[in-house]
């Protein structure tokens, strides 16, 4: 049951997450923030506890549009932990300093990473990428600035085609850019001298988490000898992890994959449509972070450094 002490901003926002109108891990963080400051603001609250109750409640409400994406708990732990006061007025102000700075961190952990990861990238390179992270655009952005010249094979990214988009920021940052079917990730592989996908989640292992297909292409790159490099701010590792947690699939709408004409068809069948899937480390050269690039084995030190308060959920049940 929607809450009625809930601002329409962040019903607009949850409304957008889930219909994936607003996507990519990076993207919804920035939005939760948005939603907890709009409520932080408009919010008629007339106690500190009232104001607090209710940015939890925007907490929980937003956590259930998307499962996988940790950038969305992330978000919320941030701010939510660095907002306090004993008046209405001190946790107004806190909860708005606190989303603020998230948002400002964010963009700016966004292109450091960048930098790191253009460093990786040589004059001449073409890398392979798959879905769409504004962390790996971000990495090409800054080796293009760094004077790189670079040629992107963009998979098209079934079954919404989040590769579109990559391959239109592509070439605005004057890349060149061949858009291909998924399943030809093999047949080029020989030509690629990085496969660069970002991550929706990271475990404590150093698995990456992150669109369907991920795994696969990873296999096949290693067969290849093409490095698999993940763009991924720290703000996608998985502090639940860390004690045995497994990061959720979200499994999504079959109407994704078949419209109500086509489903009649095909007849009686089941139809799957996992909107994520898990690579092992063992596949993954590095993950790429503002705070500089780690063999993925090793990101548990990582982890630990940055969430060693523990992964606790200041959003509570009600
Ligand atoms: C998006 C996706 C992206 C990550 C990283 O999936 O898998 O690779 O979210 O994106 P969806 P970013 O389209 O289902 O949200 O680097 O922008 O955080």
């Amino acid at each position: 049951m929607e809450r009625e002490d809930l601002q329409p901003r962040v019903h607009d926002v949850a409304g957008a997450i889930e219909t994936m109108e607003t996507r990519g891990a990076a993207a919804i963080a920035s939005e939760v923030a948005d939603a907890l400051r709009a409520q932080a603001v408009e919010s008629e609250a007339e106690t500190a506890a009232q104001l607090q109750a209710e940015l939890r409640a925007v907490a929980r409400t937003l956590i259930e549009t998307r499962p996988t994406a940790v950038s969305l708990p992330n978000a919320c732990r941030y701010i939510l932990r660095r907002t306090v006061g004993d008046s209405v007025d001190t946790v107004r102000t806190s909860a708005v300093e606190s989303a603020e700075e998230f948002q400002t961190r964010l963009a700016t952990a966004q292109l450091d990473l960048g930098q790191v990861g253009a460093n990786r990238l040589r004059d001449g390179d073409t890398v392979m990428t798959h879905c769409h992270s504004t962390d790996v655009i971000a990495c090409v952005e800054a080796a293009v600035a760094d004077g790189k010249d670079l040629s992107a094979m963009v998979k098209e990214t079934r079954p919404r085609e989040q590769g579109h988009i990559t391959a239109r920021e592509l070439t605005e940052l004057d890349v060149d850019v061949t858009l291909v079917v998924d399943s030809a990730a093999r047949r080029y592989m020989n030509d690629i001298d990085h496969v660069l996908v970002g991550a929706d989640a990271i475990a404590a292992d150093g698995s990456v988490v992150n669109k369907i297909g991920t795994s696969g292409l990873a296999v096949v790159a290693l067969e290849r000898g093409a490095p698999v490099v993940v763009a991924a701010q720290t703000l996608k590792l998985d502090p639940a992890t860390m004690t045995g947690n497994a990061v959720e699939i979200e499994m999504r709408e079959e109407s994704e994959l078949l419209d109500a004409d086509e489903r009649d068809a095909i007849g009686e069948i089941t139809v799957e449509n996992p909107a994520f899937d898990v690579t092992p480390p063992r596949y993954v050269d590095a993950i790429v972070t503002e705070r500089g690039q780690f063999p993925p084995e090793s990101i548990v030190t990582l982890m630990r450094e940055l969430f060693g308060e523990g992964s606790t959920e200041p959003w509570g049940t009600e």
